[in-house]
């Protein structure tokens, strides 16, 4: 819960993460060439900005998105629109300028923030939705930085509630159109108060940060929770085993995806001696195999902390920091966070069977940007939002996530709806149909296997078909395999049976497997 002195801040969770500390010289970012970012270095960034935006007529509510690399100063950006009240919009620097092309017509940022490589692409989609757009590179250099430079500094934030928005994240849907997520300031500052004390952070602790921040995890989950807690982070720009094992000796924790910890363990440098000292380890955004949970346990003296959350509504749950981190669950419900297991006419269903979960509480989203009607769906009348993951809950009250009743695949922690494949491949020449599926992957937890069905007569051109997927899909959507096959198979309804197909690929990405083609071509 957000306590009543939080509420009286004029921007709460500006002051929360940063206004505390905008005087303080502890440090906040360790960069890699041992540069030192500290609390008062970045709130004097952060006021210029502001400074700037507020000057370039930006008020509270209008929005900025940012397609950047990572850098200290595209997290200078995130905070000073909190700063300002300006809604902030990260975007994945995958997305091709088709997918940024939705985005920018759907959210109208005011101003749009680019990697210097993509501006001649970018541009006329700024244009045409009359935003101003600015570079930035990893460096921090570009036309946003010469502009803020002149900027006068706004010391003083916008006064905000915590109901204002403060974020967009866009999250695909079953349809293939994307919705914004609107999360408040309050929805924000509860998940980092609570994964705080939750996870015992406190300005001790030095995390080695490897997510990129244009999603929930890397900025909600790691920035806000180091800077609640007043700690500090190993800035790393991606993630590479070499990066983490050489920031490892000076971190207390870490927080990754699961293939940060496969691809971890798959070098022989990461051993006990190397990560025995670290306080915490915790995995989410896709599931982390029972067996890597134990063999990270074997390899290191270490249970890694598994949580599940969601864009829509931050964390909802966590294996607890003391007491039993059961492997293959994802813990219990968050403090202040309420969450059921309900069989399809909404009833909870009893202790031990399997049911959609639904969670209610201060972290949960306001709603999709202008999609009433999606956001009414989503939620029931008394408030809990329906997360589409199927779950059960033990006697202990853990949750264990068995399954979707959402057709998703989650690829290396990133979400890719089939849908949005699908009709990108129907689109192309000679193609009559597609199903898209994922596979098991030893990397990526998931790998896109894209089945395709030719046109009659008119043998497919994959090669060219890849490169069309190319210019329209960002990387991680784009399929490691493809399959044709000559009709897809259906039950008696008509409807494709995907099922079916994934037995059909589930070894498809197991080192050595023997491909087993069901029909024609694979490549
Ligand atoms: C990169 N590739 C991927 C991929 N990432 N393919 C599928 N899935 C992914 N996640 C592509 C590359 O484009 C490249 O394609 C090939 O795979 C190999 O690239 P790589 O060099 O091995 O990839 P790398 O850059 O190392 O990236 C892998 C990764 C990265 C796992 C480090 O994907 C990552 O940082 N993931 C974290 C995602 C995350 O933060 N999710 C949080 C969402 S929030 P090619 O064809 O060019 O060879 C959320 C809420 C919650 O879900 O609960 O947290
Ligand atoms: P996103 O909306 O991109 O943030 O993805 C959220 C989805 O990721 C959830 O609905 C789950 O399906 C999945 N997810 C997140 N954390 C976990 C976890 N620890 N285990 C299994 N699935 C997870």
């Amino acid at each position: 819960m957000i306590s009543r002195e939080k509420t009286s801040m004029t921007n709460p969770l500006y002051d929360t993460v940063l206004g505390q500390r905008a005087d303080s010289s502890a440090p906040l970012l360790h960069l890699p060439q041992g540069e030192v970012v500290s609390y008062a270095d970045m709130a004097a960034r952060v006021a210029r900005i502001s400074g700037y935006l507020r000057a370039a007529g930006l008020e509270k509510g209008d929005r900025l998105a940012m397609q950047c690399p990572k850098s200290p100063a595209a997290l200078a950006l995130y905070l000073a629109c909190l700063h300002s009240g300006v809604i902030f919009l990260p975007l994945n620097t995958a997305y091709t300028p088709d997918e940024i092309a939705y985005f920018v017509g759907d959210a109208t940022p005011k101003i749009l923030v680019v990697d210097p490589d993509a501006h001649e692409a970018l541009a006329p989609i700024a244009a045409k939705n009359g935003a101003k757009v600015l570079t930035l590179d990893a460096q921090g250099r570009g036309s946003f930085a010469s502009a803020v430079a002149d900027a006068a500094p706004a010391r003083t934030p916008v006064t905000c509630s915590t109901d204002d928005l403060a974020c967009f994240l866009y999250t695909s849907g079953t349809t293939g159109r994307s919705k914004g997520a609107m999360l408040t300031q309050g929805n924000l500052l509860s998940n980092a108060e609570t994964l705080t004390t939750c996870w015992r952070f406190t300005d001790q602790d030095v995390l080695v940060h490897a997510l990129p921040i244009f999603h929930a995890h890397g900025l909600f989950v790691a920035c806000n929770v180091l800077m609640c807690a007043g700690g500090s982070m190993i800035w790393l720009n991606g993630f590479s085993v070499d990066g983490v094992l050489g920031a490892l000796p000076q971190a207390t924790a870490m927080m990754g995806v699961p293939t940060f910890y496969t691809r971890l363990m798959e070098d022989a440098r990461f051993t006990r001696d190397i990560a025995g000292h670290m306080r915490l380890f915790t995995s989410g955004s896709a599931p982390l195999l029972a067996e890597t949970h134990m063999r990270f346990e074997e390899r290191t003296g270490l249970a890694i902390l598994e949580r599940y959350g969601m864009t829509e509504t931050g964390m909802n749950s966590s294996n607890p920091y003391d007491g039993a981190r059961r492997a293959g669950t994802v813990g219990l419900p968050l403090d202040g966070v309420a969450l059921r297991v309900v069989d399809e006419t909404g009833l909870e269903v009893p202790q031990g069977e399997i049911g959609m979960i639904e969670v209610r509480g201060p972290n949960v989203f306001k709603g999709y940007w202008q999609m009433p009607d999606k956001t009414a769906q989503a939620f029931h009348p008394d408030g809990f939002f329906i997360t589409g993951d199927l779950g059960v809950l033990d006697a202990d009250g853990y949750v264990t996530i068995v399954g979707r009743d959402k057709d998703l695949i989650i690829s290396g922690g990133y979400n890719i709806y089939p849908k949005e494949v699908e009709l990108i491949l129907d689109d192309q020449p000679g193609v009559q149909e597609s199903a898209v599926v994922g596979a098991p992957h030893p990397d990526f937890g998931e790998g896109i296997v894209a089945v395709l069905v030719a046109d009659e007569g008119s043998p497919l051109d994959l090669a060219e078909i890849r490169e069309a997927v190319a210019v329209k899909l960002a990387n991680y959507k784009r399929p490691k395999h493809y399959v044709v096959l000559e009709a897809l198979p259906r039950n008696t309804m008509g409807k494709v049976q995907k099922n079916l197909l994934r037995d059909a690929y589930a070894d498809l990405f197991q080192p050595g497997a023997q491909r087993r083609p069901p029909a024609s071509s694979v490549a």
